[in-house]
This record gives structure tokens, C-alpha cells and sequence, in this order.
């Protein structure tokens, strides 16, 4: 007979194996070399760079590991009402750094990295940037994980888990390219997969790929696999430990296997070449819609797998349905996740078997949009063929959403046909269309902005039927962003310098910010803050080096624009001021002007060729600057390319002027001009977005801002003349005549014709010459005033004593209190 072992004999069996240098478990070796061995079989000697942060990021990981798994486990014990962030973008740039500093393991690192002979800054620049986004949105959803971590508010990211991010940017010959980013090409060490969870989502056609396009097949139904992948979000503090929930699509094995036994090789290959493709790529547009079919698709898989996972959670722990609105919140990160009112709508009545009354009162109760555009292009609009052919179901529920709705907006205002033609979730036409704006306002209690100028502009301008229907349900809750990653991470010499005058209590709660108000006097303290600013600039200058060759002089200003490419963001404006002051020194080259260097960078989305042909202009300008012997080490441009968190992380810190110069009423609010300002730069900019909350909470006095404001911008313009400007300002005229001669462009004649045609021959709609004027007027005291250091150094620091309201803290603290009704659940 076989007798079982002897339990203390466990040990000694195991023994025998133990024959490496790693023991199992209980020394320090177990905490960062047994993934060399016991996850990668690797000898430690024969471990590259990548090897390392891997097995660091997984030591990591292992020390958050058990909180991450009581986060949910207290959560699900006090039932409490969770939230769900549910957004196409999550930028979140690299977690390493972000995730020691956030656990206060930072000594504990310093010295274990000391003892391994590790290089910090080498380990961390292994990790890639999660990309996962084009811009502000998606990285403002980033900050806000963090910041309802920070809070302890029980919630959760959803969102999909693209193989290939926001595209690399790289320049030829001026000229933006893009390549695939790769990022997941080695394994990532945060993720955990969890196939166990996984949800079946149906739609009612398949899919076949012919060269790269997709091609439906009408009336065969087919059914995609969607697999979370979780990330750990952790709190400032280390106590919570919250979930990002990443989808990836992948074909259902059944419906595989029936095919392959049918005899149709082809068909099933097509069929798994799809759902795999649904969550390769992140759509590189920023505010466009571009509808194309295969992004539609996403958003409905995003939608459809967020409500079906939310759904098994609150059904785990609440039996009665009418608790729903209770116990889930669910904010949709602009229309691109709208599908999931008809998702919620159709799960209600067809699996819970609820009365379509209680299912509409249930979904509106849980859901709550943010709008973060005024621009018409950028409004989501699907041809109803596309949901005939897919989602037949969803269709039926959102017409019978609009004919209720439509109803509702007859018995308000009687005879007005006109209104209810604009409120339609339907726009005639061929084809057809569904208006998702329309769709998420009807179907949620809330609709917010994200600044106050916009969401006053939402109201009473692009949303004003709704707003005069449903008033209660506009608001608005201005953006922020984490102070954890941007200043405590990004910029630890003036981190170093806050908590030594006021303490680290700024880190969860910025307003103490205010308490440095005092010290805009104090020539110490102001000597201090310029010295740390030099050193963030001498750091940057240093990484820039390194990184890719180009040598900065931190002896001159660093003035800075860095967002996605786009006419209304003005990057042109920028360029032409810049024009101005070249012209100025080529014509006086005595003339006395403070060295400076002028730094551009951002993405174009791929097809938007004016924004491509404004990252030459930028690129040529430089080159020529640099080339004219008049003006070398006066004057430098430098386009950065490929733009990143990262690359943020490093540049916002160093920058002195920050420019924020879209044309008003056209920027929602902004999230750079936040960072910028809590890092002591000053802003020259117009009166828009959060711009102008910022201005008001330091004082204009501490701003440069010019130029029109959103009301001249939007009356009728018929007063407006580019050719007036261009006539009578003789800078204006002298700087589009230098570009016009092709001195920027002397092998590529007439390159820059566009631009003629755009701001004289077309109207200039962006406004760029109106507000040159004054833009270089503003930027002349800007420089006067920075030759007077003290005077310079005490305007940033009362602009970083008033920063305390951009924190997303504050912005998520609002959210919880007046859209989700949330309270904290901490994790202790
Ligand atoms: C930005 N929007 C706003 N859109 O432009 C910016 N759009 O003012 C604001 O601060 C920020 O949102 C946060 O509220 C975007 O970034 C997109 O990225 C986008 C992506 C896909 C489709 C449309």
C-alpha cells in the first residue's frame, strides 16, 4: 500500500530542488532574483536590461499583490456602490516610478537598488509608455484612476487592452512619420489575465478581412470572446489598490471549431482574424469621428463587456435589481462608450425581464456622461445601417428611445417641429444617423463639461434644446490632474523644496499649496525656487542629450506648446510669433532680446494633412533659425518628436513659459496648462478652457493672457479681415512675406502655400491673425519681466500657491459628491 508522506517531510522533499542560489521563500534574494529563475528560468548573469525591470517590476507587483486582492474583497464585504470609469482611452504612460512613489517604497528601493548595483534611470526607461490614448481625454482618465484610488472610492477603469498604442512619431525631412507602437511586445509585468472572467459578446453578422478591410456578412450572427486583463491602480498611500480592466477581443473557440469541423478553413480563419483585430489598434484621431466601421465595433465591445462584468458584480451581491442605481455609477468618458445605454437598456428588459419603465428609470439613474469638445467634427454620428446589420436589438431599443423622448419634447414645447428635428437622436439624410451625443444625454442623469467656459458654452450654445429640457441635468466639473505623477514624480527638486517650507500634506491635499502664498516674499525661498527650476531644466536638457542628441542651453527660456497638432490649438500662431521675432533681429541685430528656446511638440493624426504641413513649417523653421548666423544662440526651435507622457514628465518641469493659445471657446479645458502651472512655469494664453480658472485663481495680474475672447470669437464674424491685419500690421505682413518667399522653405518652393490660402485667401477661421497683435504684446512683458528675477520667481511661485483647485483630487471629489453619490471605502 502507498503511504502518504509524512506532512514535515514536505520540506525535505522540496529540498532536494532547492540546489540554485534563490531559496523559495524569506530572504531578500526572494523579493527581486527569484523572477529571474522562477519566472523567466534565467540565470541572473544572463539577464539584459529588460530582463531586469521585469523581474523589478514583478518585485513590485508582489508587494501590492495582497492589498490588490483585499481592495476587492472589502469592497465586496461592505457592498459597497461601486464606480465604473468607462473610456476608450487610458493613457497612462510608464507605472514603474508612479507605483513606488504611490506604495512610499522609495527608501526601500534606493537601498536595494544600491545593494544590486541597479541604475534607477536605466531601469525604468525599459518599461514602454502604455499609449493608450491620443491626448487630454486619455490622460485625464489616467489621473482620475489615481485619484479615486487616492480617495478610496471604490472604482474601476474599463477599457481596452489595444496591441498597438498611439503611433510612433518620427521626422523625415521635416515631415511627421508614423510607425506601429509595439508596446506589448514583451511581456508587461503589471497585467494580470483573468480568461475565467471572460464575457461572450454577440453581434448579428460576421466579419471577413479582404486585403486589410473589413467586409460584413449580413445574417450570420457571430459571437467574440472578450478577455479582461486587469492592472493594479494604486492609491497615494498604498492602501487601496484599485483595478484598471483592459478588454481583449478574441474569437470563440466553439464557434471555431464548429467551422473547422463544417469543412470552411477560410471561413473560420476570417472569423478569428477578426475578433483578434477588434482590439489591435487605438484610433489615432483626436477630435474627429471618423466612422469608420471597425471602431464602432470597439466601442460597442467596450460597452457590451463593461455592462456585462459590472453586471455579474452587482448581481453577486444585491439581489433586488431596483438597487442598481444604488450600488453602480457608471461615467461614460465622452459618446465613444454611448452603446452602453442600449447594452444596460437591453440587459435590463431582455435578462432581467424588467418592464421597459423600470429599465429606463434604472439606466438613467446609473449613468452620467462628459462631454469634452465643442467642436462639430468631433460629435459621433452612426449610420443606422450599420446597427440594422449588427445590432438589430440595440437599434429597436433606441428608437424606442427617441420616439419616448420625442414625445417628451412635444409635450414641453407644443408646435416647436423644428426642435424636436434637432433633439432626434435620428438625423435624416442619406444615409441615416444616430447622433450619440444625443443618445448618452437622454439616456444618463448628468452631462457635464470639463471647465466652466465650456459647460456654460454646452448649455446655452451646442446643447441649448437640452439644456432648456432637462436644466437639472447640466453641470459642470472642471478638470485636474494628479499632482502625484506631475509634480512629486516629475519634478522632486521643487517637490523638495514645497514640503521643506510647508510639509508633504500638498501630496493628498494640493490646496495646502496656498500656505506658499507668503513665501512670493521671502528672497530665499525665491532663490531656492530658481535654483530648482534650474536644475529641471539642467535635467531635461541632460535627458534630451541622451536621448536623442539635441543640446539645449539652460541658459535661455524655455518656452514651450506640447498637445496634439490642431488649427484651432494654434501651433501656427505660435510659429508666426516667432517669425515676428527673427524678422525683428535680422532687421536689428543689436537689438537687445533674452535668449530663448522655443519647444514644440505633439502628434498629427494621419490624415490631417494641415496639421502635418504645420510640423514642417515647425521643422524648417528651426533648421533655418539654426543655419542664420544673425540670430544662432539667440533664437532656437526645437520640434521634439514623438511627444509622450514621458517625454511630459520630463519637459513640463523645465518649462518657464507655458503657452496656451487656442482660439477661445474652442478648448474644452485643457490639462498641460494645469501641469505647467504647478511647476511654476508662467502662462502666456488666451481666455479659454480652464485657462481662465487658472488666471482667476492666481490673479491676471500673475498671467499673460490676450487676445479674443470666446463671446468677440463667436458673434457673427463678419467684421473680421485677415487682409486688414495683413495690411496694416507690419509685422504681421513682413512675417507671412518672409514664409511666402520660401525662405523657410528654399528647396520645396511654395510649400507653404497652404497657409496663404488658410489665413488670408479662406478667412482664417482659427483667428490667427487677430490675436497676433496682442499675443506679441503680451510676450514682450513676458520678457521684460523675466530679466527681473525675483519679480519673475515670486509671480511662479503664487502661481503654484494657487494651483491647489487643478488637482484631480478635487475634480474627482466633485464627481463622487455630485454626480455618483459615492462615499470613500477604505481598505485598512
Ligand atoms: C480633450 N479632448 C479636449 N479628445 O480637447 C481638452 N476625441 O480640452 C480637454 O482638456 C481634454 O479632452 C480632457 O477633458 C480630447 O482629448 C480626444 O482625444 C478624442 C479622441 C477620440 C475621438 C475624439
Amino acid at each position: 500500500p502507498v503511504t502518504a508522506q509524512p506532512s514535515n517531510d514536505a520540506h525535505t522533499l522540496l529540498k532536494q530542488y532547492g540546489c540554485g542560489p534563490i531559496p523559495f521563500s524569506g530572504t531578500d534574494n526572494a523579493f527581486y532574483e527569484r523572477h529571474f529563475v522562477f519566472d523567466k528560468v534565467l540565470d541572473k548573469r544572463e539577464s539584459t536590461a529588460r530582463d531586469q525591470f521585469e523581474a523589478f517590476a514583478r518585485s513590485v507587483r508582489d508587494v501590492l499583490s495582497q492589498r490588490w486582492v483585499l481592495t476587492e474583497q472589502i469592497y465586496g464585504r461592505q457592498n459597497a456602490k461601486r464606480i465604473y470609469y468607462v473610456s476608450m482611452e487610458f493613457l497612462i504612460g510608464r507605472s514603474l516610478a508612479n507605483n513606488v512613489t504611490n506604495l512610499l517604497l522609495d527608501p526601500l528601493i534606493q537601498d536595494s537598488l544600491k545593494q544590486k548595483k541597479l541604475d534607477w534611470i536605466e531601469l525604468i526607461e525599459q518599461e514602454p509608455d502604455a499609449g493608450l490614448g491620443n491626448g487630454g481625454l486619455g490622460r485625464l482618465a489616467a489621473c482620475f484612476l489615481d485619484s479615486m484610488a487616492t480617495l478610496q472610492l471604490a472604482a474601476m477603469g474599463y477599457g481596452l487592452r489595444y496591441e498597438y498604442g498611439i503611433f510612433k512619431q518620427s521626422i523625415n525631412d521635416g515631415w511627421q512619420e508614423e510607425t506601429a507602437d509595439n508596446w506589448l511586445r514583451h511581456p508587461d509585468p503589471w497585467e494580470v489575465a483573468r480568461p475565467n472572467e471572460a464575457v461572450e459578446i454577440k453581434l448579428n453578422c460576421s466579419f471577413e478581412l479582404h486585403n486589410g478591410v473589413l467586409r460584413a456578412i449580413p445574417g450570420r450572427p457571430s459571437t467574440m470572446i472578450g478577455i479582461p486583463y486587469d492592472r493594479p491602480v494604486v492609491g497615494y498611500g498604498g492602501k487601496t489598490v484599485n483595478t484598471l480592466r483592459l478588454w481583449a477581443a478574441s474569437a470563440a473557440d466553439y464557434f471555431d471549431f464548429r467551422e473547422f469541423s463544417g469543412g470552411d478553413f477560410v471561413g473560420a480563419l476570417a472569423e478569428t482574424l477578426t475578433a483578434e483585430t477588434l482590439t489591435r489598434v487605438l484610433y489615432p484621431d483626436d477630435s474627429t469621428s471618423f466612422g469608420q466601421a471597425l471602431r464602432l465595433v470597439q466601442e460597442y465591445f467596450l460597452a457590451a463587456c463593461s455592462v456585462a462584468d459590472l453586471i455579474r458584480r452587482f448581481r453577486k451581491h444585491n439581489s433586488d435589481w431596483n438597487l442598481l442605481p444604488e450600488k453602480v455609477a457608471v461615467q461614460l468618458n465622452d459618446t465613444h462608450p454611448a452603446l452602453t445605454v442600449p447594452e444596460l437598456m437591453r440587459v435590463l428588459l431582455d435578462e432581467a425581464n424588467l418592464g421597459w419603465e423600470t429599465a429606463w428609470d434604472l439606466t438613467r439613474r446609473t449613468l452620467a456622461y462628459t462631454n469634452h469638445t465643442l467642436l462639430p467634427e468631433a460629435m459621433e454620428k452612426w449610420p443606422v445601417a450599420w446597427f440594422e446589420l449588427m445590432l438589430p436589438r440595440h437599434l429597436q431599443i433606441m428608437l424606442e428611445i427617441n420616439q419616448r423622448h420625442l414625445d417628451a419634447v412635444r409635450t414641453k414645447f407644443p408646435g416647436e417641429n423644428e426642435r424636436c428635428t434637432r433633439m432626434s437622436l435620428l438625423e435624416e439624410g442619406s444615409p441615416k444617423k444616430l447622433r450619440m451625443a444625443n443618445l448618452a444625454i437622454v439616456g444618463s442623469h448628468s452631462t457635464n463639461g470639463v471647465a466652466a467656459l465650456h459647460s456654460q458654452l454646452l448649455r446655452t450654445t451646442t446643447l441649448k434644446d437640452f439644456g432648456e429640457m432637462f436644466p437639472d441635468r447640466f453641470n459642470n466639473k472642471t478638470n485636474g490632474v494628479t499632482p502625484r505623477r506631475w509634480l512629486l514624480l516629475a519634478n522632486p527638486a521643487l517637490a523638495r523644496n514645497i514640503t521643506e517650507a510647508i510639509g508633504d500634506g500638498w501630496i493628498r491635499d494640493l490646496d495646502q499649496l496656498i500656505k506658499l502664498k507668503p513665501l512670493a516674499e521671502d528672497c530665499a525661498f525665491l532663490a531656492a525656487i530658481r535654483k530648482s527650476k534650474y536644475q529641471a531644466k539642467s535635467e531635461f536638457a541632460n535627458w534630451l542629450l541622451r536621448t536623442s542628441g539635441v543640446k539645449l542651453d539652460p541658459d535661455t527660456i524655455f518656452d514651450s506648446q506640447v498637445k496634439r497638432i490642431h488649427e484651432y490649438k494654434r501651433q501656427l500662431l505660435n510659429a508666426l510669433r516667432i517669425v515676428v521675432l527673427y524678422n525683428r533681429l535680422r532687421q536689428n541685430p543689436e537689438l537687445a532680446m533674452a535668449p530663448r528656446t522655443f519647444l514644440f511638440a505633439g502628434k498629427a493624426a494621419p490624415a490631417y494633412h494641415f496639421a502635418k504641413l504645420v510640423i514642417k513649417f515647425i521643422n524648417n523653421l528651426a533648421g533655418t533659425i539654426e543655419g542664420d548666423p544673425v540670430v544662432r544662440g539667440r533664437l532656437r526651435v526645437v520640434f521634439l518628436p514623438d511627444y509622450s507622457v514621458s517625454m511630459a514628465e520630463h519637459l513640463i518641469p523645465a518649462t518657464e513659459v507655458s503657452n496656451q493659445i487656442s482660439t477661445a471657446g474652442y478648448e474644452a479645458s485643457g490639462t498641460s496648462n494645469m501641469k505647467f502651472m504647478m511647476n511654476g512655469a508662467l502662462t502666456i494664453g488666451t481666455r479659454d478652457g480652464a485657462t481662465i480658472e487658472m488666471a482667476e485663481a492666481a490673479g491676471e495680474e500673475n498671467f499673460f493672457l490676450f487676445g479674443l475672447t470666446a463671446d468677440q470669437v463667436s458673434q457673427n464674424r463678419t467684421w473680421y479681415s485677415p487682409r486688414w491685419h495683413y495690411e496694416n500690421e507690419p509685422e504681421t505682413r513682413a512675417a507671412l512675406e518672409l514664409i511666402f518667399s520660401n525662405h523657410f522653405s528654399r528647396h520645396e518652393p511654395n510649400v507653404f502655400e497652404p497657409f496663404r490660402q488658410l489665413l488670408l485667401d479662406k478667412g482664417d477661421y482659427y483667428m490667427h491673425l487677430a490675436d497676433l497683435g496682442s499675443y506679441l504684446a503680451a510676450d514682450q512683458q513676458l520678457t521684460a519681466l523675466y530679466k527681473i528675477t525675483d519679480a519673475w520667481a515670486s509671480k511662479a511661485v503664487l502661481n503654484v500657491a494657487h494651483a491647489g483647485r487643478f488637482s484631480s483630487d478635487r475634480t474627482i471629489a466633485e464627481y463622487a459628491a455630485d454626480i455618483w453619490d459615492a462615499k470613500p471605502c477604505p481598505v485598512s
